[in-house]
């Protein structure tokens, strides 16, 4: 990129992320959520990234964030993240960091680093109550090797890893609660479809301090089988049918920012993705596809 052109990107108004020319899939969901997360919390912001899609983004020296960027190992962005606070803390004691010129500190990473890789280094950053925002875009599997399973890979769903009738035989691990059992200042489901409960969650963790943590459901074209311009109904259907709980927790309290009634069956989220094509072709799989649904009509159920 020629240094004019990187002036007139610095001087763009509309928005914090210059998306043009990135090398995303076109209908990223994890980029449609970061988007609108980057734009709430603002360029004073340094990006902690582990490796998957969004590293991506970045391309040395550029990234297309006004704020900055450092990229760790996969299982080390939060214990990052604890260097970079410590170090702004240091200089902030010395004089030599103005408060209006602090950063907020924001891991991202996705799921195969959240859920698993990266939950040791995750606990003990709450553990000592880290002062940093966590988001973690869960596009349901490894997305930029291939799409392999990980542990938020929806039960029934085909994967790199998982092929077969049946799909992924494990279930969607819960790391809404792991992470809330650990008793951070925050935590929060969001999904880029729902942009205005997607805002006030990200302004009020920006108001907050301590371990803040976020995961954004990611729908992915790519590794969800699906075409690009489906992505935003495929994330309402997710709300919609009760799949992706919208909810957060605070002060040991969970509440639900979006209870969804008269939810429709779960099949009309399943059915519009490639991932589950088997659950319906050659024949239906009915046994399977009452169980998906019964576990989140069980899910609803203990919540109203
Ligand atoms: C220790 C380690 N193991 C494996 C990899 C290879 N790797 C790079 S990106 C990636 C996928 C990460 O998955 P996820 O965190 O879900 O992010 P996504 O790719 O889906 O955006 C893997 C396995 C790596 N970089 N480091
Ligand atoms: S594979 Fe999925 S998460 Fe990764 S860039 Fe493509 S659409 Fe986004
Ligand atoms: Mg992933």
């Amino acid at each position: 990129m020629t240094e004019t052109a990187f002036k007139r990107m610095k001087d763009l108004p509309s928005t914090h992320l210059l998306g043009s020319g990135t090398p995303m899939c076109a209908g990223c969901g994890g980029l449609e959520a970061l988007q609108q997360i980057y734009d709430v919390l603002g360029s004073r912001t340094v990006f902690v990234n582990a490796a998957g899609c969004m590293t991506l983004l970045s391309v040395y020296p550029f990234t297309p964030f006004r704020g900055s960027w450092l990229y760790t190992a996969m299982a080390s962005a939060p214990a990052g993240a604890q260097g970079i606070r410590d170090a702004l803390d240091i200089l902030s004691e010395r004089g030599e960091l103005p408060a209006d010129e602090d950063l907020q500190v924001v891991v991202l990473t996705g799921d195969g680093a959240a859920y698993g890789m990266g939950l040791s280094a995750t606990s003990g950053a709450m553990e000592r109550d880290l002062d940093f925002i966590y988001i973690c875009y869960d596009n349901e599997g490894y997305g930029n090797t291939g799409q392999q399973y990980s542990s938020a890979t929806p039960h029934g769903a085909a994967t790199a890893t998982s092929r077969g009738s049946r799909g992924y035989p494990g279930y969607k691990k819960d790391l809404f609660s792991v992470w809330s059992a650990h008793r951070p200042s925050y935590v929060a489901t969001v999904i880029g479809s729902e942009p205005l409960d997607l805002a006030r969650k990200i302004e009020k963790a920006k108001d907050m301090s301590g371990p803040r943590m976020i995961i954004a459901l990611a729908p992915c074209p790519t590794g969800w089988d699906y075409d690009p311009r489906d992505s935003v109904d495929i994330g309402k259907l997710a709300v919609k049918t009760g799949v992706w709980p919208l909810k957060e927790y605070e002060n040991g309290v969970v509440s639900h920012t979006r209870v969804p009634r008269d939810r429709p069956p779960v099949e009309d989220y399943l059915q519009r993705q490639g991932r589950f094509a088997h659950l319906f072709k050659p024949g239906r799989n009915t046994h399977l596809l009452a169980e998906i649904q019964d576990r989140v009509d069980r899910y609803w159920q203990e919540v109203v």
